[in-house]
């Protein structure tokens, strides 16, 4: 099997120290470049010779993740991946059009929305991650899964926004407070991304 066939860990589209100062550079860098490799290498070692060789991302997660290693390894390199590229210098602010008033809609209000996303983010117990999905009927709803499992993973909705709130996502530079990476996380948000996400999957 050539080298192709395999996955790769995914150029970032910004700098280590472009989302600074709300995600300080070292964290991205070893995030990237030690965590998200790790994932990417052991998913590629637990393919490897197996009739799993060749299949998309999307059928091991859908499929095979009764297989702790592509659970893990594979939902850690599709969440990452995922992750960086709803993430930009100059983000936040707030999504316009269609998504905007498909938040509203289903929360009441953006900021309402921010907040339940937020608290299901920091209720987490341990590692995880939180998502803001659509499902099947093109409703918005958000939800949280633990260490790197992903709503793919039981087709619960199609995940438009995450965060990681893994220590590694933060502790360098916020220490335990979750809330505090949290709230600095909302300003490198990637709306344009997310909307396209949202357009795409309803
Ligand atoms: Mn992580």
């Amino acid at each position: 099997m050539p080298d192709n066939m395999t996955f790769q860990l995914p150029e970032l589209l910004y700098d280590y120290d472009a989302l600074e100062p709300h995600i300080d550079s070292l964290t991205m860098e070893i995030h990237h470049s030690k965590h998200h490799a790790g994932y990417t290498s052991k998913l590629n070692a637990a393919i490897k010779d197996t009739e799993m060789e060749g299949k998309s991302i999307e059928d091991l997660l859908a499929n095979h993740c009764d297989n702790p290693s592509i659970r893990n390894n594979g939902g850690g390199f599709w969440n990452h991946r995922f992750f960086w590229n709803l993430m930009c210098p100059r983000g936040g602010g707030s999504p316009d059009s269609d998504l905007l008033v498909a938040i509203e809609s289903a929360f009441g209000s953006f900021d309402n929305m921010k907040s339940e996303f937020a608290k299901a983010a920091m209720t987490r117990f341990g590692s995880g991650w939180a998502w803001l999905c659509v499902d099947s009927e093109g409703d918005l709803f958000i939800s949280s899964t633990a260490n790197q499992d992903n709503p793919l993973m039981d087709n619960s909705g199609t995940p438009i926004l995450g965060i990681d709130v893994w220590e590694h996502a933060y502790y360098k530079k916020y220490g335990p407070g979750r809330g505090d990476y949290i709230n600095a996380w909302w300003n490198v948000v990637d709306w344009p991304a997310v909307a396209t996400l949202f357009n795409s999957a309803n």
